[in-house]
């Protein structure tokens, strides 16, 4: 019999509350208070990070900034700096890349190691962690908060166990122990759709996952329903990826007032395919996967996506797609407040060693 390979060694790094620590920091003022990253409470626009202040109210992140001032009338609203942060994010990667190279960015303020073999010769992922944690506040001011597990996804969900300032280490005979009692939207890809979908099911929690069979899971998840079940096992293969290409390369646009009629929205596309198509075009890629992305006026946020087997390769094509992509939605019924387009799934022309920028549609959950 094959003996089972050694587990892995993985860190999951996550600034806590991001942008508006780095605001924090340089305005020690404003410590204390609610506040939110985010244009102007009288704008259309949304919030970017709220402090843990904020949080009590209720604000978070994706919220108009109006609402977060209904929710807390005295909270402040500071806009964002995001070359600020992205100088801080260089700073963070830096670090990492002290310990290893097997760094996988997946935005700004997050990072997956693998440490299993590292540059300084420690065994203890957990003393690294602790070193790494130290080390960022050292040379930027801010604290992270760290995960410690043999799977990607388990260090994920460690990291945020104990924010702020936390670590948490699962080792893997507690793996199991660990995920059963967690409800299904703690698992990464898991957004407020498939959740739904889940409690429907019957399935709230990790442990009711792992009682269904892969057929059931197959049957209603398609192909994410084998993720789901590898994952309910505590069964997570996928390799720590430096380097990642950027994944996706989108616009998008909160309107200045809800669009209730098709035209201005196909209008709007056709700007957005030209100007995310030059974009990639530039870069000297081609995607395969057009996904659109349609805020309702309720702010109900879906995705639409279609990946062909060959790549787009105009303006007119990606437009194309994501005319018949609007068609699977209900604009043109149903006001609304924001669209967008990305391109992702890209041709492997050029890998260039460049840092993942934080992914366009981040909080989009795909259905
Ligand atoms: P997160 O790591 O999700 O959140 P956070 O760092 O603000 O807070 P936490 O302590 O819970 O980790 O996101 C990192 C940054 O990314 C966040 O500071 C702002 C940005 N962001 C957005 O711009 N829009 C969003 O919807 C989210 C979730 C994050
Ligand atoms: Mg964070």
């Amino acid at each position: 019999m094959a003996a089972s390979p050694k587990p892995r060694k993985i860190i999951h790094v996550d600034m806590d509350m991001f942008y508006a620590a780095v605001e924090l920091r340089d305005r020690p003022e404003l410590r204390g208070k609610p506040l939110v990253v985010g244009g102007r409470p009288d704008s259309r626009s949304v919030a970017t990070t709220a402090n843990y202040e904020a949080r009590k109210f209720g604000i978070h992140s994706g919220m108009s900034c109006a609402m977060a001032r209904r929710l807390c009338p005295h909270c402040l609203f500071i806009p964002p700096d995001f070359r600020k942060y992205r100088r801080v994010s260089e700073r963070i990667h830096a670090i990492f890349h002290e310990y290893t190279d097997l760094v996988e960015s997946v935005s700004l303020d997050e990072a997956y190691l693998d440490v299993t073999r590292n540059k300084k010769n420690e065994a203890s992922a957990t003393r690294l962690a602790r070193e790494i944690k130290r080390s960022i506040f050292a040379a930027t001011g801010l604290t992270a908060s760290a995960g410690v597990a043999s799977t990607l996804f388990v260090a994920k969900i460690a990291s945020d166990a104990r924010k702020p300032n936390g670590l948490c280490v699962v080792r893997p005979e507690q793996v199991m122990d660990f995920i059963r009692p967690l409800p299904v939207l703690k698992i990464p890809g898991i957004g407020r759709v498939t959740n739904a979908r889940l409690q429907r099911l019957g399935i709230r929690t990790v442990a009711d996952l792992e009682q269904r069979s892969l057929p059931f899971l197959e049957e209603h998840f398609g192909k994410f329903g084998r993720y789901l079940f590898d994952i309910a096992r505590g069964i997570d293969e996928r390799p720590v990826t430096p380097w990642r290409e950027r994944l996706s390369y989108g616009a998008e646009e909160t309107f200045a007032s809800d669009i209730v009629k098709k035209g201005p929205l196909l209008e709007f596309l056709r700007e957005c395919s030209q100007r995310v198509f030059s974009e990639l075009h530039e870069e000297g890629k081609l995607a395969r996967t057009v996904t659109l992305k349609v805020k309702y006026s309720d702010f109900q946020l879906i995705s639409r996506r279609c990946t062909r087997d060959n790549f787009h390769s105009s303006p007119e094509e990606v437009y194309g797609a994501a005319c018949a992509l609007l068609a699977r939605t209900e604009a043109g019924t149903r006001p609304v407040r924001l669209a967008g387009i990305a391109l992702s799934n890209f041709e492997p022309v050029r890998r260039e060693k460049e840092m993942a920028v934080a992914p366009l549609f981040k909080e989009v959950k795909s259905d």
